[in-house]
């Protein structure tokens, strides 16, 4: 995921499909992206804001860091065609609810759940789904709580809603989806089943070990002993 907006809009010149021919309106498309740049921008502060805040109130900061990314025109083409949805700058907006992504890093896991419920407390931030996959984690393991909110920005022409895909994990939890991403198993192959379960069980033993970190933080915290940078 890219943390700079002019990288992302740089991501709609992707080369691999020819946008003019996939979008009946390139400008609009383009437009729409604007757009999800906008709303990336303003959940994206709100966050950096409870951030830090949350350090003169709490003497310690519940993220540790935040990436986002606008999904490529690629993606965003391949989504709405294997879901069976028609191929157009509306269907976007009203179909597909990852394109603009955040992903927030969190120090422990109760951390997620308080970024999560000061994010969704402000009255101008609409919750349309919740998946916790840290209640429930996905059968290979993977933990994340994925938020879908709604944003308004401000525009010269008015005010648009938009959505955007929260995702929040610790660290540990990034650090296993970050290399579960880079091994590319094939799903059709024999011993598929053996390569899940070993990254179930690196998956777990990560979690106990998130854990075991906010048992030791809170044991300090509760004797007054906690001095975090
Ligand atoms: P990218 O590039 O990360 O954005 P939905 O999107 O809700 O309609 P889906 O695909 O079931 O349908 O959504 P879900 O389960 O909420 O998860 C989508 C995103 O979560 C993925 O985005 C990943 O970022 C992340 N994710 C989900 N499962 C896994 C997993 O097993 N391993 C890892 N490493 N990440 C996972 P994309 O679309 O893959 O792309």
């Amino acid at each position: 995921m890219n943390s700079n907006l002019s990288e992302e809009m740089a991501m709609l010149n992707d080369n691999v499909i020819d946008l003019s021919k996939t979008f009946k309106n390139i400008d609009k498309f383009k437009q729409l992206m604007c757009w999800y740049g906008c709303a990336i921008r303003e959940v994206r502060t709100k966050l950096e804001v409870l951030n830090d805040d949350f350090q003169y109130s709490h003497s310690r900061n519940p993220i540790d860091n935040i990436k986002s990314r606008i999904k490529s025109p690629k993606s965003i083409y391949e989504k709405l065609i294997r879901r069976g949805y028609e191929v157009s700058t509306e269907s976007i907006l009203e179909n597909l609810h990852d394109v603009a992504g955040i992903r927030v890093i969190c120090p422990f896991v109760d951390d997620i759940y308080t970024v999560a419920a000061m994010l969704t407390a402000q009255d101008d931030i609409k919750v349309v789904q919740v998946k916790d996959y840290i209640k429930n984690p996905k059968p290979n393991g993977y933990r994340s709580l994925h938020l879908v909110v709604e944003v308004p920005i401000f525009l010269s022409a008015g005010k648009k809603i938009i959505k955007v895909e929260v995702q929040i994990r610790t660290i540990a939890m990034n650090f296993w989806a970050s290399l579960e991403h880079q091994i590319h198993y094939k799903k059709s192959q024999e011993n598929v089943d053996d390569v899940v379960a070993q990254l179930t069980e690196c998956a777990n033993v990560i979690y106990e070990t998130d854990v075991k970190m906010q048992q030791i933080r809170k044991n300090l915290e509760a004797q007054g002993k906690l001095q975090m940078e």
